[in-house]
């Protein structure tokens, strides 16, 4: 019977060797769940102990007014929202936030701000933030929407571990949800991330109104960014007040969950990140989410904007589930 499963994965492993289709994905989606979750918690267990999570901790250090028109996003100046306008934070506050993220358990520390991309006289600020968050001993990662080549070099040279830049859906749907970028502009950052050095965390967010054809066609994208990005942030659509996305159908949970196990299968190296979108969700249904093989999460009461469910109820589903934070 060990044998068997044993052979299982080898051939999961020789698909994951090449460039997938959108069908393949596709086809994953398609099968029985309780198929779907033993193939994925099969990948998940020859890469990764199970019981581990990756616990990563948020901070909008630059809030709102955003040129860019992200369909679901609160902090674009396209949309009205309840989110209010501030300017890039200073770094003895940054540091505070980040001190706490480390004393509840936070092993990585991800500092993001509304930008179409960073202008150079911010970019000073944002590289002393890393040195020093680098400094408390966390993993770093921002996200500050596109990059110059030379902002890359810059970024890393001040040592940072990730940069999260996300595709956030299918390049056919795309259009329909931003049109002040492109995909390929999207594309093009990560290459130059990539280029220099710097660890990749890219996802999407689901739940937009796509069609699992798009959800699938998102997957294959990111898997076949060669190498697949080491983080892949698998959110759903926070509904935000004055957004264009906001009345989107809500997306079915066990749906959501699915796409978790086919990011785990065709990814099986990458930390798979339950993202936003967990404030609505059960402790059952993450508890599926870790079944599914998302071996990571958001943790602490905010995301940038929106709210998150709060660390001491984190930490009883933990205890509960038998999780244990992976070591950075
Ligand atoms: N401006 C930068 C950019 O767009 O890359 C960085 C910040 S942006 C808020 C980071 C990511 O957050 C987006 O790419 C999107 O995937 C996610 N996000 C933003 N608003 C969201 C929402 N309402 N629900 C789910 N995810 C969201
Ligand atoms: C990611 O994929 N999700 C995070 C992080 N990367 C930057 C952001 C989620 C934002 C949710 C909505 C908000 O807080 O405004
Ligand atoms: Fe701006 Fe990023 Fe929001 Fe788009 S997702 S509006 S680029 S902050």
């Amino acid at each position: 019977m060990g044998q068997i499963i044993m052979n299982d994965i080898s051939e999961v492993q020789k698909i994951n060797s090449r460039i997938w289709t959108v069908a393949e994905i596709e086809s994953l989606f398609a099968l029985p769940f309780s198929d779907l979750m033993f193939q994925a918690q099969q990948v998940h267990r020859q890469h990764f102990d199970a019981n581990e999570v990756q616990v990563s901790t948020l901070l909008s250090i630059k809030t709102g007014g955003c040129s860019e028109d992200c369909g679901y996003c609160s902090q674009s100046a396209h949309h009205e929202t309840p989110v209010k306008r501030e300017p890039l934070m200073a770094l003895d506050e940054v540091l505070v936030a980040a001190t706490r993220a480390k004393a509840s358990g936070a092993t990585r520390f991800c500092m993001g701000a509304a930008w179409r991309g960073p202008q150079q006289k911010d970019m000073e600020t944002v590289l002393e933030m890393v040195r020093a968050v680098k400094g408390l001993g966390l993993e770093t990662c921002v996200t500050l929407g596109m990059l110059k080549a030379e902002q890359a070099e810059q970024l890393r040279e001040a040592g940072l571990d990730y940069y999260n830049h996300n595709l956030d859906t299918a390049p056919e749907f795309y259009g329909q949800v931003i049109t002040t970028h492109t995909y390929q502009d999207r594309l093009d950052t990560l290459g130059r991330v990539r280029k220099v050095g710097i660890k990749v965390c890219s996802g999407g967010i689901v739940g937009m109104g796509e069609s699992r054809t798009q959800r699938a066609a998102l997957i294959a994208q990111l898997a076949n960014l060669n190498p697949a990005p080491e983080s892949v942030p698998i959110n759903m659509l926070v509904q935000v007040e004055g957004t264009p996305l906001r009345g989107a159908e809500n997306l079915d949970h066990i749906e959501f969950v699915r796409t978790v196990a086919v990011a785990r299968i065709a990814m099986p190296q990458s930390l798979v990140r339950l993202s936003a979108g967990r404030g609505e969700m059960a402790d059952s249904v993450q508890a599926l989410c870790f079944l599914a093989g998302a071996n990571s999460i958001f943790y602490g009461e905010k995301l940038l904007t929106a709210d998150n469910p709060d660390t001491g109820s984190d930490q009883a589903l933990f205890v509960k589930l038998g999780i244990r934070v992976m070591s950075a």
